[in-house]
Order: C-alpha cells, then structure tokens, then sequence
C-alpha cells in the first residue's frame, strides 16, 4: 500500500514574503501540488491573515492550522479551537495586557500606529509599533529592532515579570511577537494530522532555535526541511517529489 503523505508548509518566509500576498508563481505551483498529494499550512498569524495571505485560495491546502493549529480546519470544517482564556484565565491575562500596554507607552520608536495588542484564539500578539503600520513603517521598525532589541529586551522583561506564567514568547514576524502557553507551539497541529498520515514534511524558514519553526522542525512525528524563501521552497518541495515518485 502506498504510504500517505502530507506536505505541510509554514506562511511567512516559506509560501510567501513575510505578511505578503503569494505569487502567481506559488499559487500555481501549490495548486499544482494539491493535485499530487495533501497539503497543510500551518502559520501563527490568525486565519484572516492567512487567508489574506494565500489570496483567498485556501481551496490549495485540506489542513489550515491558525494561530499553530489553536485553530483547526480540514476543508470547510473547524476541527480544534483552543481559547487562552480558558487556559490562563482573565484575571492573570489582564495582569499580563496591562503590563504590556505599561511597558509599551514607555518606548520611543521612529512612529507608533494602532493595534498594539492583538487578542487571538489560542494566543496574544504584541506589537509595539502597532499592526496598523504601513508596510514602509513595518520595515522601518524592522530595521530599528535589529540594531536596538525592543523585541527581545521586552520578552525577557515579561520573563521576569511573570516567572510562574508558563509562556512561551515567540519573535516570528517582522513587527511583534506572539505569547502563548508553553507546548502551543506549531507542534500542536501535529495531533490533528499525526494519525492520518506516515510521512509528514514540514518546509518552515525559521528552524534555528530560537524561531518560531524549530519544535516541529525538530519534533520526531515530522520530516523537516529549511528553507530561504518561497523560490527554495518550490525547489525542496520539487525534489522531495522527485524521490517521492510523485
Ligand atoms: O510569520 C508569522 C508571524 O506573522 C506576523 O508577524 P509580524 O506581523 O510581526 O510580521 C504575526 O501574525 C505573528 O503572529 C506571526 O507569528
């Protein structure tokens, strides 16, 4: 019997440029792989943004994991929704919002927008230039956090903070980092899937340590491979079906 297999794939930096809509190129080449075998995406951001991302065409992939999978879907069907809240609680995650917004209106960057925190599902965004920020702005602050290290000075400053919480802080975006209880990492779309196939392939660029890939890329249930980008993502995927025979 032949064996079943899932191609599963990251967003940002693997199918697309980070928060960047999906090329003609891409799109037509994971339509092409749907055909050939099943696809999943599994991404931090939330769906709206996923979606967005993926121009709409979420018909390419069968499995899209949300937010790490704390939001499940198999087609059209939700299959897993998993809240902070009930695991957290409201009283310590206003303690948690309300030190974030302190700490935020304390820092001076080059422009602050709107949208400093994004309450999600299954996890916290925060982001201290504000989601609202036009792509220029994005990529300034970008450019600002890599000499000045807002991002990770405040994660260590949560660290201390909220020694007992148990989050896990994640920097896989450009502009903010997601907080989420420890084990809700990408991994936690693997019970959904783990079942169902043999052979699972993970493509995620940030697979070094301290990325927002490296659990799953590292998790014993997967076959990972990094990449740099969508263009050598197209070329691992092709090789992979290459030895595949598929
Ligand atoms: O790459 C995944 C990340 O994408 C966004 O990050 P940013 O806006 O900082 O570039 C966010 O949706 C983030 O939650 C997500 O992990």
């Amino acid at each position: 019997m032949s064996r079943r297999v899932l191609f599963l794939f990251d967003v940002d930096g693997t199918l697309t440029a980070p928060r960047a809509v999906i090329t003609n190129k891409m799109l037509d080449f994971m339509t092409d792989l749907s055909k050939r075998t099943t696809v999943g995406i599994v991404g931090g951001s939330d769906e709206a943004k996923i979606v967005e991302q993926l121009d709409g065409h979420i018909e390419l992939a069968t499995y899209l994991f949300s937010e790490n999978g704390l939001v499940a879907k198999k087609g059209e069907k939700l299959i897993g929704k998993t809240s902070i809240i009930d695991k957290i609680g409201n009283d310590k995650l206003q303690d948690f919002i309300n030190f974030c917004l302190s700490y935020m209106s304390k820092l001076k960057l080059p422009c602050k927008r709107g949208t400093f925190i994004e309450f999600r599902n299954g996890m916290i965004n925060i982001c201290p230039v504000g989601r609202a920020c036009s792509v220029e702005e994005r990529k300034e602050f970008f450019e600002y956090d890599h000499v000045h290290k807002l991002r990770e000075q405040f994660v260590t400053a949560l660290k201390n903070q909220f020694p007992d919480l148990e989050m896990k802080y994640s920097i896989g975006g450009q502009i903010s980092f997601d907080c989420f209880p420890i084990g809700w990492d990408k991994t936690y779309c693997l019970q959904y899937i783990e079942k169902e196939f043999d052979d699972i392939y993970f493509y995620g660029d940030k697979t070094y340590e301290s990325g927002n890939d490296y659990e799953i890329f590292i998790d014993s249930r997967v076959q990972g491979r990094t990449v740099t980008g969508p263009d050598n993502t197209l070329e691992q995927v092709t090789a992979d079906l290459t030895r595949l025979g598929l």
